[in-house]
């Protein structure tokens, strides 16, 4: 691991903390020049990349979204995407990342179980989309950048692209070698394209990225944040020339880039970028980066949602994202990669049945629409009531296992949703990794401080089933546990929560209180443990 000196030093520019950006509700005011919905998505939407529909943007746009789990909220529900590690070498170093680890880009802290060569990533890829016919999106995210190892990264989709043409095409990459493979990207159908840009200023970029290797030479400091920056600049304007669409990932580094992250939204619309997805820095001691063994903290749940606020308004917002190993797969929230061992694809029978697929993406597509209409319905539902601010906003935490509904027992959960309710939305805001509560058979009581920390900006947590124990600790905590809604549509069961807890506040039965800050959980989630199986 490099240590920077850069790191330590002194920012040219000063930027707010998190503490000081504008208050939820405000709004950025940006060019009207440029891309983000202007030019590929809904005009004006806060955030209709993310949670958009066919009424939000152009057909065209909408055909490449609707079932990329990252590239529409809603699609996450439903879809899965996966992930094949063919790309180890990395041409940068960011002080969040240690190589050991996924890339930090695009995943979560936790070492790749195998790493792949373009043959073998090809076969993973057919075995699953057998058996998981929801799996819509492969993905190259490391565990180093995708275009640090370009020969590997395009024989995998050459060699998709003839076997399985209906699964779309995506990468993440931290930019620099971006400008060299725009031909190559357009070339092999990839239409969607994520670029890390933790900044757009140099002076920022400095206390991030010790080196990076450059013209067959190490460059450092200043000067390879500047080429950095350029070169990433460079790559969007030519991505947004071609149509293809475009995500920016952020990583939100406390002290760092926190404000700064703001102007990034605002540099990224104006060349054109779809989506911009702000994500917490995990920095745990224990995965050995320069950041995590130097002290650096993770923002707090509000930080986080105060930087995303506060760029309501600029390019549009992803939320929901699971910072994903680079060897995931699965819907978002789970990873079944265990399943997919290539030990396991060898004995598996793999039918390749693009007609089955298809046929299940159409049932899909049908609860999909059976979702947007429950929360059409409920939200015509909303009144105003004496003695209730129209305008107030709750968090609610909900256990589901997918399908958009709430379906989990409490104990079963290892992350809920948040979702953010209103008389006039519930907007999906983002999601908390917890400890298995129910270990085995029986409740885990000492599990429960930990669950509660995770959602203790949440008025209520909305589950299919839950015991008597963690009901009566969570009432004890003021959080509602609610599992009237078991089977129902997430938003239509928090907009009906809502509606029923406003009224409780309008005929006196309850008073309103401001919730405490959540904890953003750090480090690797592993999916199912053994407990939960
Ligand atoms: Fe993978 Fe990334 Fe494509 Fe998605 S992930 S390469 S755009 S298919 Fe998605 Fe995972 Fe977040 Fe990435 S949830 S880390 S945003
Ligand atoms: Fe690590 Fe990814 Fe940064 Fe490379 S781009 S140093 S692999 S986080």
């Amino acid at each position: 691991m490099s240590t920077s000196t850069a790191a330590g030093s002194m920012p040219a520019k000063t930027y707010l903390s998190i503490g000081s950006i504008k208050p939820l509700g405000s709004r950025l005011d940006v060019p009207d020049t440029g891309g983000g919905c202007g030019t590929t998505g809904g005009e004006g939407k806060a955030s209709c990349g993310s949670s958009g529909g066919p009424d939000d943007m152009p057909s065209e746009i909408w055909d490449k979204v609707k079932n990329h789990p990252c590239y529409s909220e809603e699609a996450h529900h439903h879809y899965a995407r996966m992930h094949v590690a063919v790309a180890p070498a990395c041409n940068i170093q960011c002080n969040y990342c240690n190589r050991k680890y996924d890339c930090s880009n695009e995943s979560r802290p936790g070492v790749v179980s195998q790493k792949l060569t373009p043959e073998q990533a090809v076969k993973k890829v057919v075995a699953v989309a057998s058996e998981i016919p929801q799996m819509t999106v492969l993905g190259v995210a490391g565990p180093g950048d995708s275009l640090a190892n370009p020969k590997k990264t395009f024989d995998t989709f050459r060699m998709l692209q003839e076997q399985a043409p209906d699964i779309k095409l995506c990468i993440s990459t931290n930019g620099l070698a971006l400008p060299d493979h725009v031909d190559e990207i357009c070339k092999y159908n990839v239409d969607h394209v994520t670029i890390t840009i933790n900044m757009v200023d140099p002076a920022v970029g400095e206390k991030i990225y010790p080196w990076i290797f450059w013209d067959h030479k190490r460059v450092t400091g200043y000067e390879a944040a500047k080429i950095l920056h350029e070169r990433q600049m460079l790559g969007l304007e030519m991505l947004t020339a071609r149509g293809v669409l475009t995500k920016i990932n952020s990583v939100l580094i406390p002290g760092i880039n926190d404000e700064h992250l703001i102007e990034v939204n605002r540099e990224v619309k104006k060349r054109g970028a779809f989506l911009h997805n702000i994500m917490p820095l995990i920095s745990e001691p224990e995965h050995g980066t320069y950041f995590g063994l130097n002290g650096q903290r993770g923002p707090t749940a509000q930080e986080l949602k105060a930087v995303q606020d506060a760029c309501a308004g600029g390019a549009n917002l992803m939320r929901h994202c699971r910072q994903c190993r680079a060897d995931a797969v699965g819907l978002l929230g789970e990873d079944r990669s265990e399943e997919f061992t290539l030990d396991k694809i060898e004995e598996m029978e793999v039918v390749y049945d693009l007609d089955r697929r298809k046929a299940y993406q159409d049932k899909v597509e049908t609860e999909r629409q059976a979702q947007v209409a429950a929360k059409a319905e409920a939200l015509a539902a909303q009144s105003e009531l004496a003695g209730v601010d129209p305008d107030m906003k709750v968090l609610v935490a909900v256990a589901t296992e997918g399908h958009g509904k709430v379906n989990q027992h409490f104990g079963h959960a290892t992350e809920f949703q948040i979702f953010e309710v209103s008389k006039d939305e519930a907007l999906f805001v983002g999601h908390r990794r917890v400890d298995l509560y129910c270990q085995g058979g029986y409740g885990e009581d000492e599990q429960l401080p930990s669950i509660v920390n995770a959602i203790n900006d949440c008025h209520a947590v909305l589950v299919a089933k839950i015991g008597a124990c963690p009901k009566d600790e969570l009432k004890a905590a003021g959080i509602e546990p609610v599992d009237e809604y078991a089977h129902e549509f997430i938003e239509k069961a928090a907009l009906s929560w809502f509606a029923g807890y406003r009224q409780r506040i309008s005929s006196g039965d309850i008073t309103h209180n401001a919730r405490g800050d959540a904890r953003i959980r750090q480090g690797a989630f592993m999916g199912n443990t053994e407990a939960a199986a």
